[in-house]
């Protein structure tokens, strides 16, 4: 078996089969006469784990003989999407797979779609974690990830009889997930409420503090194995789920109180239950509180463990680690260690503090107001009496250097303070997060310069070196290699060269293509292809026949938000419907079609975000049946968006809709992977759009809209003289349609257009007619195909640094201090 077993041996076909039978027989365990896909997949995925293992293995005793130092990523989401495709790729061996499972009479691509997809993410945040995995693997960055085994994922979404949302539990571990191997040696004690104790140092005579939990759960490890492509190193994602200390209370249960006997495990069960669906909002329950620092104290527990098996010492941890806190959530990390190196470790402040600072960084991921979290201080001394008391020492002793420059009579000491006096007395987590750090960064160029000159101002002339910029970047691997293997194929084949997958700069030697006929021919066959899959998608799950030859596929696919204005593409779609609605039969001859794809998922607490789902909803139903419009313009909304979803949706977009008020999207990664993909892109002036735009050509990107540095000034303008009275009539008449009753009963979307026509906060009205000229411009454009392929393919060829490759190089080399560490290669 151990044989059979090794991925050094053993991988052509003949071998493969024999270790996928063994799974089946011994792991399911299943005989091969009842055989099926869903079982197949299940054995030919542990055939991958067994390789991952053993890489594993040699990774991370490679990694402690060189003592070399790690990045540390800490994230509340993942958004890995499928495991099984990325990792077979990775490990070049497709073909070896194709050809073992042809002979149990299997294609692997049928396989790969019997993997459910593990949500534990809500969007952007956690898919920019999941590329950065990849990213670290296949460069050979020493690196873990860290985060929590959710038993419920992101709810699944479908689409009710009203066109509302329609929300339900995502059970993704109902079935084994086979790429998941629970470490039942690796057990922490993780503490919560209970006392402090005060008491003095014999040995300095110092005051020393100790905190005693009055309640205890335990964080067992659950490892992802990441592998890289092309290469033998293979990193570990790090997911803690909760169990009790003790399973059963069999007292109570010999009194008969069976529930009470169970109230244990169920409580602990709870805090790694279910993912918390917020996106860009603080809920402030403190369920979610404990789900952050159960993360960061297990987290730092195994960090210092893994020091310790090193045999180093506490005051080598910022050479042995680099934490990066992918946000605030998990900043409680800062008053943790810091009271492990004080109250455990019994370092001085002034050694402790050095430590802390040096140990971790953080990133910004968002600017909106309702997103940035402040607990409420009486929350943290009853949940954590001890980490609210080193926070008020934080805080003190920042605060005395603050007072040294304010000049405004308390004003700046007030601003910068920690903690917060408003309607309660909170925590300000991203203060706290900077201040703890040794850097900070946003995630593009115009999300830092909004942190650096407005929403963390005061703290960036205080310490003006520590904001840096790192723009966002995503994995070539399964953003383009994978997703789009016609377009992966077409580019290797033209640059005679794979080196691209690895290192997406080569892409530049495609503008040299950009006008050549046979090569545009090529290219656009490829999006055909694509579409056609779609097409038959669209068909298959929501029963609509949409054409493709000469249609416009335009997308917009991300959660549903105000800021992200997915109302106004539905607005206009209104627009454009009236508009051929008024038309001759002659001039209809003459429209470009297009269908306006959207899909994305609302908070379930986010009503105004749901009504928006409904009238798009609502509006497809509308158009879509009306046969004065025929298939010269459909709406679809696609239910339940995933990263699987996104892997067929991005490959077959011709133009991808990226239209927030300019200022509020902090970078946007999708827009990335649609241009990586020869999507086009029509967008306003904002996060990574702009780059997008100095990169592959001004002229190469839909643009539209003011600047952020203009928003203000309108939202002024709206708020002085009403949003209504400044609306051009064109969006005027479309509001008073929908309150006809148009697209169901007229109260139904009142709200929705009050705040269009009061204040108007996300400046709809202000953007609608130059959004409606800049669609049009997208529609006739597609007229003059050799000019459309021109720009799509100079967008590729632009993209080379948007590679995520790029962004962690950066990361290692001006926030971690690490450098790759690749395993000599076996013969
Ligand atoms: C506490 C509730 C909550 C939950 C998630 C607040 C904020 C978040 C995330 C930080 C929101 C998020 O995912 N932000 C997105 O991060 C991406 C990766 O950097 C950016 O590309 C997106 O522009 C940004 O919206």
């Amino acid at each position: 078996v151990e044989n059979l077993l090794s991925p050094y041996l053993g991988s052509d076909f003949k071998n493969l089969q024999k270790q996928i039978v063994y799974h089946l027989e011994h792991t399911l365990p299943r005989n091969t006469k009842t055989f099926q896909s869903f079982g197949t997949y299940l054995a030919t995925s542990y055939t991958i784990r067994d390789r991952l293992l053993q890489l594993s293995h040699d990774t991370q005793k490679y990694y402690n003989e060189k003592k070399v130092k790690q990045a540390c990523y800490i994230s509340i989401e993942y958004l890995m999407g499928r495991f099984l495709r990325n990792a077979v790729l990775n490990l070049n061996l497709e073909e070896k797979y194709e050809q073992a499972l042809a002979g149990f009479g299997y294609a692997l691509e049928d396989i790969y779609d019997e993997e459910q997809d593990p949500a534990l993410g809500n969007g952007g945040l956690g898919r920019l974690a999941a590329c950065f995995l990849d990213t670290l693997a296949t460069h050979n960055y020493p690196a873990w990830g860290y985060g929590l085994r959710y038993n419920y994922g992101l709810f699944r979404q479908s689409i009710g009889s009203e066109g509302e949302q329609v929300e339900k539990t995502d059970v993704w571990l109902q079935f084994p997930y086979p790429f998941m191997v629970e470490n039942h040696f690796l057990r922490i004690p993780i503490g919560f409420y209970g006392s402090i104790e005060t008491y003095v140092d014999e040995k300095t005579k110092g005051t020393r503090f100790k905190w005693h939990p009055s309640e205890y759960v335990i964080a067992q490890a659950n490892d992802i194995l990441i592998p890289g492509y092309g290469t033998d190193n293979t990193n570990t994602l790090r997911l803690w789920s909760c169990r009790p200390i003790e399973e059963l209370d069999f007292d109570k249960f010999s009194l008969g109180d069976f529930k009470g006997a169970s109230e244990n495990r169920l409580n602990a069960e709870n805090i790694t239950n279910v993912l918390y669906p917020n996106d860009n909002e603080v809920a402030g329950k403190e369920l979610r509180f404990k789900q952050q620092y159960f993360l960061v104290a297990a987290t730092l527990h195994d960090i210092i463990r893994r020091l310790k098996e090193q045999k180093r010492t506490i005051y080598e941890l910022p050479d042995f680690a680099a934490v990066q806190l992918n946000d605030t959530h998990p900043t409680l990390a800062i008053p943790e260690l810091l009271r492990i190196l004080l109250d455990e470790e019994m370092l001085t402040w002034e050694e402790a503090w050095d430590i802390t600072q040096r140990t971790f960084s953080y990133t910004n991921h968002t600017i909106l107001p309702e997103a940035l979290e402040r607990w409420p201080v009486k929350l943290i001394s009853h949940l954590l009496p001890r980490h609210m008391q080193l926070i008020e020492a934080i805080n003190w002793k920042f605060l005395e250097k603050v007072r040294k420059i304010d000049k405004n009579n308390g004003e700046l000491t007030k601003k910068m303070s920690l903690i917060e006096n408003s309607w309660d007395t909170l925590v300000r987590m991203a203060w706290l997060a900077i201040v703890g750090s040794h850097k900070v960064n946003g995630v593009s160029g115009i999300h830092t310069n909004i942190l650096k000159n407005i929403v963390f101002q005061d703290f960036h002339s205080f310490y003006p070196n520590k904001f840096v910029n790192v723009t966002n970047g995503v994995t070539p691997r399964r953003w383009l290699h994978a997703c789009n293997p016609k377009l992966s194929e077409l580019i290797t084949s033209t640059l005679k060269s794979n080196d691209w997958i690895y290192d997406l700069a080569h892409l530049s030697k495609l503008r040299e293509y950009a006008e050549n006929e046979d090569f545009q021919l090529k290219w656009a066959a490829i999006k055909t292809f694509n579409k056609r899959k779609l097409q038959a998608y669209v068909k298959k799950e929501l029963k609509i026949d949409i054409g493709c030859d000469g249609v416009i596929y335009d997308i917009q696919i991300k959660r549903i938000h105000e800021y992200k204005r997915q109302l106004m593409n539905v607005l206009a779609s209104i627009h454009f419907y009236l508009k051929i609605k008024k038309m001759s039969k002659e001039e209809k001859t003459k429209v470009q079609k297009r269908v306006s794809f959207i899909a994305g998922k609302a908070a379930p607490g986010y009503l105004v975000a749901k009504k928006i789902i409904k009238l798009i909803n609502r509006v497809s139903n509308v158009i879509n049946n009306d046969p004065e419009i025929g298939d010269l313009f459909k709406v679809v909304y696609l239910p339940n968006y995933s990263v699987t979803l996104a892997e067929l949706l991005i490959p077959a977009t011709d133009v991808s809709e990226h239209i927030s008020t300019p200022g509020c999207e902090a970078s946007g990664t999708s827009n990335m992977k649609f241009v990586l993909n020869g999507g086009l892109i029509l967008g306003t002036l904002d996060g990574a759009n702009l780059e997008i735009m100095e990169n592959s050509g001004e002229e190469n990107v839909f643009a539209f809209g003011i600047t952020s540095k203009e928003v203000p000034q309108v939202k002024q303008r709206n708020i002085e003289q009403g949003a209504w009275n400044l609306m051009p009539e064109e969006l005027q008449s479309i509001l008073g349609i929908i309150e006809e009753g148009k697209f169901g009963e007229a109260d139904e979307f009142r709200g929705l257009l009050e705040e269009l026509k009061g204040v108007d906060r996300y400046i709809t009205g202000h953007d609608f007619i130059p959004y409606i000229k800049e669609l049009e411009n997208v529609m006739s454009t597609y007229q003059k195909p050799h000019k459309w392929w021109k720009m799509s393919i100079l967008g590729c060829a632009g993209s080379g640094w948007l590679s995520s490759d790029r962004t962690i190089k950066e990361y290692a080399e001006k926030i971690w201090g690490i450098k790759p560490c690749p395993l000599p290669k076996i013969e």
